[in-house]
């Protein structure tokens, strides 16, 4: 199988990907062809994000000195939408509601989320944790996520991240929720406990730390995409007690840092929590964790694009998933 195409099942998402390994026996390029970056200042005074600094809409923000969190000034949700729902034959509309945050997550316009220092990372968890518990008070699904480099749509390059929520769950709660239901009533484990299991030792393993385990995991679509679970149970972020918020910032401290060093520029990625819909029913099958989808394939401009076969059939990958682990493991 190592050498031959083949597909593999993702059971998280009940989708599948196409394998095609050897494609890779082209020669790798390293981190050869790193844009020209000019230096990032500590303070910009056209950033809409820096402390002091006023945003589009002309409102100044604080001259905050730790993480700052905002209501997102052109936000996709509203908390009261007045649309109503609509049917009509084929056609299926309905009403939502929620709400967009901006997460600033440093003053500093020039740090990066793997650059802060540990309590700095610290506090950025912790917000993450009130934010979803906040939040999840009114709505049934909690999106914390940041998009990181101009390649995934970050319009800024200060540190930040959002949170959107909404009510009633998204496509991907929804197929996540379904999985691990099932699998949970079938057999009384956490799905992704198990699979967390299955990893241990094994070849996609990124970083091994007491708390938690990062794997490229075995039906990764993007090439360098990585899942961070938590070794002990939790459903959310606000679950997390003092040892799993530790652990988790050595976690993002060394995979970020990974990441950074691997092509030697700053890693492009969405990543994002998904944790226990607030809906009402049972979160024991649910396991936190947090998916980190880089586009970058083989260099710092060669990204991977989904097209043609993956938009029309499935999404398909040449690099294996145990490759790319074992090129993240060697980049520090
Ligand atoms: P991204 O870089 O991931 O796009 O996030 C930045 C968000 O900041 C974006 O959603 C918001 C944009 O709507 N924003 C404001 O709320 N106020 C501003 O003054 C500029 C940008
Ligand atoms: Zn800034």
């Amino acid at each position: 199988m190592r050498s031959e195409p083949h597909r593999r099942y993702d059971p998280l998402r009940d989708t599948w990907v196409l394998v095609s390994p050897g494609r890779t026996d082209r020669p790798w390029i390293g981190a050869e062809e790193a844009p020209a970056s000019s230096p990032i200042p500590r303070f910009d005074p056209d950033c809409y994000l820096c402390p002091g600094n006023a945003r589009v809409n002309g409102q100044l923000n604080p001259d905050y000195t730790g993480t700052f969190v905002f209501d997102n000034d052109f936000s996709a949700l509203r908390p009261a939408s007045q649309a109503s729902s609509f049917e009509q034959g084929l056609l299926h509309a309905q009403g939502v509601s929620g709400a967009c945050r901006v997460i600033c997550f440093s003053p500093r316009h020039d740090h990066s989320l793997g650059q802060l220092s540990p309590p700095e990372l610290r506090d950025v968890i912790d917000l993450w944790a009130e934010q979803t518990a906040e939040l999840g008070r009114q709505y049934e699904w909690v999106q914390v996520f940041e998009n990181r480099g101009a390649q995934m749509g970050a319009s800024n390059a200060h540190p930040h991240g959002q949170v959107w929520a909404v009510a009633g769950l998204p496509e991907e709660a929804v197929r996540e929720d379904a999985t691990q239901q099932t699998h949970f009533v079938e057999r009384q484990r956490r799905l992704l406990s198990d699979y967390a299991g299955q990893e241990a030792g094994g070849p996609r393993l990124v970083v091994d730390d007491p708390e938690w385990l990062v794997v490229v995991p075995f039906w990764a679509v993007w090439p360098f995409e990585t899942l961070l679970l938590p070794k002990r149970a939790g459903a959310r972020l606000s679950d997390l007690d003092e040892d799993g918020r530790a652990g988790l910032v050595r976690v993002l401290q060394d995979l970020l840092g990974r990441y950074d060093s691997l092509f030697g520029v700053p890693f492009p990625y969405s990543m994002g929590w998904h944790q226990a819909p607030f809906d009402g029913s049972s979160t024991d099958a649910w396991l936190l964790h947090a998916h980190v989808y880089p586009p970058l394939l083989r260099s710092a401009s060669v990204r991977k694009f989904m097209v043609g076969y993956e938009l029309l059939a499935e999404p398909q990958r040449d690099l294996t998933p145990e490759e790319a682990a074992e090129r993240l493991r060697a980049a520090r």
